[in-house]
């Protein structure tokens, strides 16, 4: 039924999406690209059939067939191609595109396996991890485009001045159709399947039964698209990723250039008055020197003229500010892998620091700022191996450099990328996150959605999310409050049996919903977070059973994949499983306190949880998290965050209001100074931070769990010394925790900041972020698709 469901909704789409192509390439409109090595689509059934506003009529036909939507759709596999915010931010941007009519694509790779399947040894409650066979059973949303295919080559050598590759495998188109919301609009998300170029297939090393060598090239083929994200430990995966990026770039930046002439545009110094490539953090860098290739050597344009198009054709988003994140590879792995491009690289490079110095030369720079760049230029050098640094070549290439939230974007500023923005400071930007309010309120919480259109008046919120304003001029009203307390409650209903159905734990419904669901890592601190419940269930244990009572009873609840080489977020995770086991599992404590992790977080497991959530945690060392996004996802849905002045929770609370915001820890100039307090030996923790450390100690969970705790001391041989500052911030976020109890106990006020953070979170609509990048960025206005008459 699922098939047949989708095949119907897929002939629907089709026609408009024919109409969209043909539209757009009558029109002939500068149009965007969007290159992401990540997309994390989720299921595409009900978000299709919500956009074309077509879900009373599916569910009707569906029940007349004995059928849900509900079951008919959770069938459907998570299209997971990718890792967390960034893959998520692509697909949300694709919903709000094609939402705007805007003439834009998405291109990405067709990965065999996505990130991974979690699971939880149930035993020694360590993550498992599980290839993630998505296309077993396969896509019916996909469409193979056999004659929409390009040769991407690697090695050889450049002779002449032209590249002379060593390999060869052919990159093939498979689209998928992403519809608007009401609108006639679908665009398209090509994702490149790599396969054996035929010319390669050695057939007379196969006859005589050398079967390596004349599979090299399939083999080759398979390896590039097997996984996201392969493990880079080696030179042999380094270079399997970089083929990766190279491949996504070279095929689009040939289809991007082939569908330009197509419609008859000839003249190359005008490229960018049709083409705008956007590239989702550092990963597709390579479309620049592969624009400047092509440009060069088969279309025959000089460096200069090349190089003036690129400059004002490729733009650059950054999604972290954490050094290890940025990205680097080694020269001589580029150079043995895609030699004429090194060469172009070189170039960049060498024409940059000229133009630096004479700009600096001109600006007669103080004496003081000349030691420091002599010494940063020092430090460059002497780097080894040399390496080519993605991000810097982003910054010289781009047309624009953003940023994803406010404070993040002035940290690119003032310090990632400091020595650029004095160079160029017209090219950089802060476009802060955003969420299509599609999938993440009208359709994933139709409960919570009726109520919001009753009181609004309306549905026009689903686009214009300035609508949901409305809300707050009855948020004390009782019976909007008993509405919107039913809705959550119907959602907790449902969340409740998922983990019932999923952990076999039973939670209590009446609890206080309190989730952090994200990637596990150290930056993100889920650790504070365990701790802070540990700190919790050790005072429990401590009173007397009438003080308990009066305890509000929390469903502490966590989600989220550790990467497979990660060895401390694996820890992490086997901490809270193990907290979990003896916290649910302990009479004393009872229905007070649950403490479950979800295994497998996805897209999918977000719509189910998100809905009931009631508090939220955000809570990143000041300075870490660039955005987040599952914030936004949550305050659209009634659910207040606790959490640090960090990435876009400083812009969310500006539009909620302190009072319905938990505020605590250190703010981004103070973790510097934090630092050096601990390295200097000089930061005393608070009592109730030594104390939960020594409860973990004393075996309470099974394991010790000596090299995480050693991580928060600065133990030698673990880590770094607490360098995310749990420890810093524990007492402030105990407090914080006691104001939220405190808040919680008072339902009605409760339910009204609930109503706030919905009405006030129109801002983080991904609609908002897509106008902002057509007006400010791309320069692309909407080119609306007719109806057909
Ligand atoms: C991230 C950031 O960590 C996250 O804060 C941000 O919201 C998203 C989207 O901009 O990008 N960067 C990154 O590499 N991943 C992210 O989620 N994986």
């Amino acid at each position: 039924m699922y098939q047949a469901t989708a095949q119907s909704v897929r002939e629907g789409l089709v026609e408009r999406w024919n109409d969209t192509y043909a539209h757009f390439h009558k029109e002939n409109p500068k149009q965007a690209y969007y290159l992401s090595m990540e997309y994390l689509q989720g299921r595409a059934l009900t978000n299709a059939i919500g956009n074309m506003g077509l879900t009373g009529e599916y569910s009707e036909a569906l029940r007349s067939l004995g059928y849900t939507l509900e079951d008919v759709m959770s069938v459907e596999r998570n299209a997971g191609l990718g890792n967390g915010g960034l893959g998520r931010l692509a697909s949300c941007f694709l919903d709000s595109i094609a939402t705007l009519d805007l003439p834009a694509w998405g291109y990405g790779l067709r990965y065999k396996y996505g990130l991974f399947k979690q699971g939880v040894d149930k035993a020694t409650g360590e993550q498992l991890e599980y290839a993630d066979d998505w296309l077993e059973v396969g896509n019916p949303w996909e469409v193979a485009r056999p004659q929409v295919s390009y040769p991407i080559s690697f090695y050889g050598k450049v002779v002449n001045g032209k590249w002379a590759p060593g390999k060869q495998v052919r990159a093939v188109a498979y689209d998928s159709p992403i519809p608007g919301y009401k609108t006639r609009n679908c665009i398209s998300l090509r994702m490149w399947d790599a396969q054996p170029s035929a010319v390669e297939f050695d057939l007379a090393a196969f006859n005589a039964s050398d079967y390596e060598t004349s599979m090299g090239p399939t083999n080759l083929a398979s390896m590039l698209c097997a996984v996201l994200y392969p493990g880079d430990g080696t030179r042999e995966g380094k270079a399997l990723r970089l083929s990766q990026q190279y491949m996504l770039c070279s095929a689009s930046v040939q289809d991007i250039l082939a569908r330009w002439k197509e419609r008859g545009n000839s003249d190359w110094s005008k490229l960018h008055e049709k083409v705008a490539i956007q590239m989702n953090d550092t990963h597709p860098t390579l479309a620049a020197p592969e624009l400047m290739r092509i440009l060069m050597d088969d279309e025959g344009l000089s460096w200069d003229d090349a190089w003036a198009v690129t400059k004002k054709t490729v733009a650059y988003t950054n999604h972290t500010v954490m050094p290890e994140a940025l990205e680097k590879w080694p020269l001589d792995l580029v150079e043995e892998l895609l030699p004429r491009h090194m060469e172009i690289i070189k170039r960049i490079d060498e024409e940059f620091i000229a133009s630096a110095a004479k700009a600096k030369a001109a600006k007669a720079a103080k004496k003081d700022d000349k030691k420091k760049d002599d010494k940063k230029k020092k430090e460059s050098e002497e780097e080894k191996p040399a390496m080519v640094r993605m991000a810097n070549l982003c910054c010289i290439s781009g047309m624009a450099i953003n940023g994803v939230a406010a404070i993040h974007s002035e940290i690119v500023k003032d310090f990632t990328f400091n020595d650029f923005y004095k160079l160029f400071p017209e090219k950089f930007q802060n476009k802060t996150n955003g969420v299509t309010p599609r999938r993440w309120l009208a359709f994933c919480n139709p409960q919570l959605s009726a109520v919001i259109t009753k009181w609004v008046g309306n549905d026009k919120w689903v686009t214009d999310t300035d609508e949901l304003r409305k809300l707050a001029e009855h948020a004390t009203n009782p019976e909007l409050q008993a509405e919107w307390k039913a809705a959550k409650l119907a959602r907790k209903k449902i969340c409740k049996d998922y983990i019932k159905k999923v952990t076999d734990i039973d939670v209590p419904i009446d609890s206080m919903f309190d989730i952090q669901v994200k990637r596990i890592h150290e930056y993100k601190r889920q650790f504070l977070n365990i701790l802070g419940i540990i700190y919790r269930y050790k005072q429990m244990k401590a009173m007397t059973p009438e003080e308990r009572a009066k305890c509000v009873p929390r469903v502490c609840i966590f989600g989220g994949k550790a990467y497979a080489t990660y060895t401390q977020a694996k820890r992490i995770v086997r901490l809270i499983n193990n907290v979990g086991s003896v916290v649910n599992n302990d009479p004393e404590i009872g229905d007070l306190l649950k403490v479950v992790f979800v295994p497998d977080y996805n897209v999918s497991l977000a719509e189910t949880l998100i809905p009931a959530s009631e508090l939220s945690q955000h809570i990143s060392t000041a300075g870490t998290e660039a955005s987040g996004t599952s914030n936004m996802k949550f305050q659209m849905n009634g659910c207040l965050i606790i959490g640090t002045l960090d990435g876009a929770n400083v812009e969310i609370r500006e539009c909620v209001g302190d009072d319905n915001f938990f505020l605590f820890g250190i703010t981004d100039p103070e973790v510097e100074p934090a630092r050096a307090e601990r390295a200097a030996g000089k930061f005393v923790p608070d009592a109730r931070f030594t104390e939960t450390l020594e409860y973990v100690r004393s075996g309470v969970f099974g394991d010790k769990f000596e090299e995480l705790l050693g991580s928060l001391e600065g133990n030698e041989g673990f880590g770094r010394g607490d360098y995310f500052l749990v420890g810093k911030d524990f007492a402030s976020y105990l407090e914080a925790q006691e104001r939220v109890d405190v808040a919680y106990a008072d339902s009605m006020g409760w339910t009204e900041s609930s109503i706030i953070s919905t009405a006030f979170s129109g801002k983080f609509n991904s609609d908002r972020t897509i106008d902002q990048y057509a007006k400010e960025i791309w320069g692309i206005k909407p080119c609306t698709v007719p109806e057909r008459k």
